[in-house]
């Protein structure tokens, strides 16, 4: 049985306890917060006793296969290096990075320490994602030539997560992140970014409108279109939808998870909506059940000595799409991605 740590017991911490108790062959162990209340209230919920307001104490103290990172992003790097450093795998959430300098030596800590680091870039193991992703992958629709992925909500995000509308940077960094993984994981990585931002909500700091244009290695192109200020009914937050033309047939993933194929004149439709867990609520349990899913894989990694799908080195490819839109958007200057 792998020994697990948490660290960050905050907003989405419940979601990875739940998503751990349900994961075979590893257990959560020990908990640290700086925040005293967020601590206690979360290991109470959890029955976890070996709680911890200092992460160096916890890795001294107990015996970790690995730790689960779920602070914000300014604390990653700190923490990812001091877990390689004391010889323990790691999981930490997304963005993985504030920047890809930092991103890149946390990837060369861990080669060089031969520890796993995993990003927690969970919208591509979403269920009905991954079922997108299989049937492209079996060539349901042959080779993909045009993918558009949509995430248009006007869901009050800010609510659960304040910091959200502190930053300067907004729904590139916190939400495309995962649209473009997601389109990363469907048609292959990118060469060069174009993308429009703007704010409509006035509250907030940072954009909440994105269009990013991806040009892929392939030749073919993508399209990620981003939105917190979208009113619509019914609300779709939290599905990414999803249009692929391939030279085939096209694939479409619907609100309200359907998912289509046309082909040859007819559409096969298939209800890939995730199942409601028994800890999990609408309209979260979507990315809820995508918690669990990435945890197993993670497990399976360890476990098997293999290379996770969403790996460090992995993801400094999805982060290097976000700085190139972000630079692309001030400047209103197409990016190569091999500049960055
Ligand atoms: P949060 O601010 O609610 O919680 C973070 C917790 O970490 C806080 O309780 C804070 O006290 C603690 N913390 C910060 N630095 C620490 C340190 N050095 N040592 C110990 N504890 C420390 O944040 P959140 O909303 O739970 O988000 C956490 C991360 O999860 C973010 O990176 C966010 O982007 C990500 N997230 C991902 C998803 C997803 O679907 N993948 C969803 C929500 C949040
Ligand atoms: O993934 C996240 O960090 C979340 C949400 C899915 C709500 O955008 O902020």
């Amino acid at each position: 049985m792998l020994r697990g740590g948490i660290i960050g017991a905050g907003f989405f911490a419940g979601n990875h306890l739940n998503g751990w108790n349900m994961v075979e062959g590893a257990e959560i162990v020990a908990l640290c917060d700086t925040d005293p209340d967020r601590l206690a209230n979360m290991g109470n919920a959890f029955g976890i006793k070996a709680l911890f307001s200092d992460a160096a104490r916890m890795l001294d103290s107990e015996d970790l296969d690995f730790v689960d990172i779920i602070t914000t992003v300014s604390s990653h790097r700190a923490l990812v290096e001091l877990a390689i450093g004391k010889g323990v795998n790691v999981i930490c959430q997304k963005p993985f990075a504030e920047n890809l300098d930092d991103a890149r030596a946390m990837v060369h800590a861990a080669d060089a320490a031969g520890r796993t680091l995993m990003v927690h870039e969970n919208f591509r193991w979403q269920s009905p994602i991954r079922a997108a992703i299989d049937a492209i992958r079996d060539n349901a629709i042959g080779t993909p030539f045009f993918c558009r992925a949509a995430f248009r909500s006007g869901y009050d995000v800010f609510a659960g997560q304040p910091y959200l509308a502190k930053g300067q940077r907004f729904i590139i960094e916190d939400l495309g992140i995962h649209v473009l993984d997601v389109v990363r994981a469907l048609m292959g990585d990118v060469t060069r970014v174009a993308a429009h931002m703007t704010r409509i909500n006035p509250n907030i700091m940072g954009e909440d409108v994105a269009t990013i244009l991806l040009s892929h290695d392939s030749g073919m192109a993508s399209v990620v279109d981003c939105s917190y200020a979208t009113q619509r009914t019914p609300e779709t937050f939290p599905e990414t939808l999803l249009e692929v033309d391939g030279d085939k047939g096209s694939l479409y993933l619907k609100a309200g998870y359907q998912l289509e194929i046309h082909k040859d004149g007819s559409i096969e439709t298939r209800d890939v909506s995730p199942p409601l867990l028994d800890w999990a609520e609408r309209p979260w349990h979507n990315i809820q059940e995508s918690v669990y899913i990435i945890q197993k894989h993670f497990v399976d990694c360890l476990t098997h000595g293999t290379t996770p799908e969403t790996s460090g080195a992995d993801n400094i490819k999805t982060l290097t799409l976000v700085e190139a839109a972000y630079r692309s958007a001030a400047g209103g200057q197409t990016i190569a991605t091999t500049a960055l």
